[in-house]
């Protein structure tokens, strides 16, 4: 595992590719059709969280600290637009499943507003329900992982059958190229109480039941309502049990675009903007920042910086660790202070966080210094949020 990967997925023409702009700062296309993007588009996002230097009351020059808000670095991928039967190849086919199968949470881009038909063609606002969407993308999801399962399901009961695998592995090697662990797989046949049943006997049920269980304990999916700025009844989110957090990608990449040229003052998850003193604002300008202001009223931010930091630390509920070279200035060999973060895994230990900086750290392991304490802490010992620490390794990086 290196940089922490994000899916964007969601029906043709919703808004995943102006949420990519706006998130990435990256320019792609996007249009008001369907299937704008082919080739998936991948870039980097942040997400935000308090940067240790607060607990050690330092200040340090570093551009991914602004102000004491710490700057984490996640991949973000934006893939090609979905319609129902994808799976089976409608529409662009399940290439948008190829491109987001690493992606270790996945964010569901929906038109909340209902300004797009079932296939992603414009409708009149308000006249397609989004519900339907959200069903029918994790359907697709869902079908998707039953076919890999379908396909395979013969050889694996022959595997089991003549002693060569395991239920759990036998199933987890069909899933490896999703990212899929083992104990995963594990986790998921216990909970349903499968761990014991012979694969010849399942029902087509029980592989519907296991896939749609093993989806959402290895993929979390938190829904991005988008278009909030044209939806004329916002009730229609509470209609949804999923993680789901209303926004407005085209908000959030106008307000980008104009802190970037210095027309206002804006951070992004900010609850508002201001504009620098003594700046003339156009007209035109002046009547696209009070649209804006409305969207603020509406749903307080933009939506775009809490549904990135939702999807890492509640639905993936990764942890910031801050790794130093010198655990008493706090700095890396080039006497950078606090100049790295890692995004882990609840639970992540001492030993993970060598492993992730680089292998070699982790074979020469001894034990690690929690720079705030500063004690010494063992390899198996668990991390928290916001530790800075050093690793004591009797080998380097490289
Ligand atoms: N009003 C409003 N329009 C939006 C918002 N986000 C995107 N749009 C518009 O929706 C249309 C589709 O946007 P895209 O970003 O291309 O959508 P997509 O999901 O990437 O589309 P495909 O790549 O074709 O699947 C464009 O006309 C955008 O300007 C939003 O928050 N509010
Ligand atoms: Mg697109």
């Amino acid at each position: 595992m290196s940089i922490l990967q994000i899916g964007l997925l969601g029906k043709a023409n919703v808004g995943k590719s102006t949420f990519f702009s706006a998130a990435t700062q990256t320019p792609v296309a996007s249009g008001n059709f369907p299937f704008t993007t082919i080739e998936p588009n991948v870039g980097v996002a942040y997400v935000k969280a308090d940067c240790a230097c607060k607990h050690f009351g330092i200040k340090h020059e570093n551009d991914y600290c602004v102000s004491g808000t710490r700057l984490i670095p996640v991949k973000l991928i934006d893939v090609a637009g979905l319609v129902p039967g994808a799976h089976e190849g409608k529409g662009l086919g399940n290439q948008f499943l190829d491109d987001a199968r690493q992606a270790e949470v996945l964010i569901h881009v929906v038109d909340i507003a209902g300004t797009t038909d079932i296939q992603g063609q414009p409708v009149p606002v308000g006249t397609h329900d989004p519900l339907e969407d959200v069903e029918f993308v994790q359907d697709e999801f869902d079908q998707w992982f039953a076919d890999i399962l379908k396909r395979e399901w013969d050889k694996i009961t022959r595997e089991i059958d003549q002693k060569r695998a395991k239920l759990t592995d036998g199933i987890a090697k069909r899933f490896t190229g999703l990212g899929i662990k083992d104990f995963q797989v594990q986790e998921v046949l216990q909970k349903l109480g499968l761990m014991a049943r012979n694969p010849k006997e399942w029902k087509d049920s029980d592989i519907q039941t296991f896939v749609k269980e093993l989806r959402k304990n290895t993929k979390p999916m938190i829904i991005a309502a988008n278009k909030a700025d044209l939806c004329t009844d916002l009730s229609i989110i509470d209609k949804i049990s999923d993680c789901v957090i209303p926004c407005s990608a085209e908000t959030e990449l106008l307000l980008r675009k104009a802190s970037k040229s210095g027309i206002v003052n804006y951070s992004s998850g900010d609850t508002g903007f201001t504009i620098p003193d003594g700046k003339e604002i156009p007209p035109a300008q002046q009547k696209a920042l009070d649209l804006v202001k409305s969207v603020f009223s509406k749903i307080q931010s933009t939506g775009i910086q809490k549904i990135l930091n939702t999807a890492v630390f509640d639905s993936l509920k990764f942890i910031v660790v801050y790794p130093v070279e010198d655990e008493t200035k706090l700095t890396n060999k080039d006497g950078v202070v606090l100049p790295d973060t890692k995004l882990l895994p609840l639970d992540s230990t001492a030993k993970d966080l060598a492993s992730l900086i680089h292998a070699d750290i982790a074979k020469g392991f001894l034990h690690a210094i929690d720079c705030k304490t500063k004690q010494r802490i063992s390899g198996d010992q668990k991390l928290k949020n916001g530790d800075v620490i050093k690793i004591v390794s009797t080998l380097s990086r490289g």
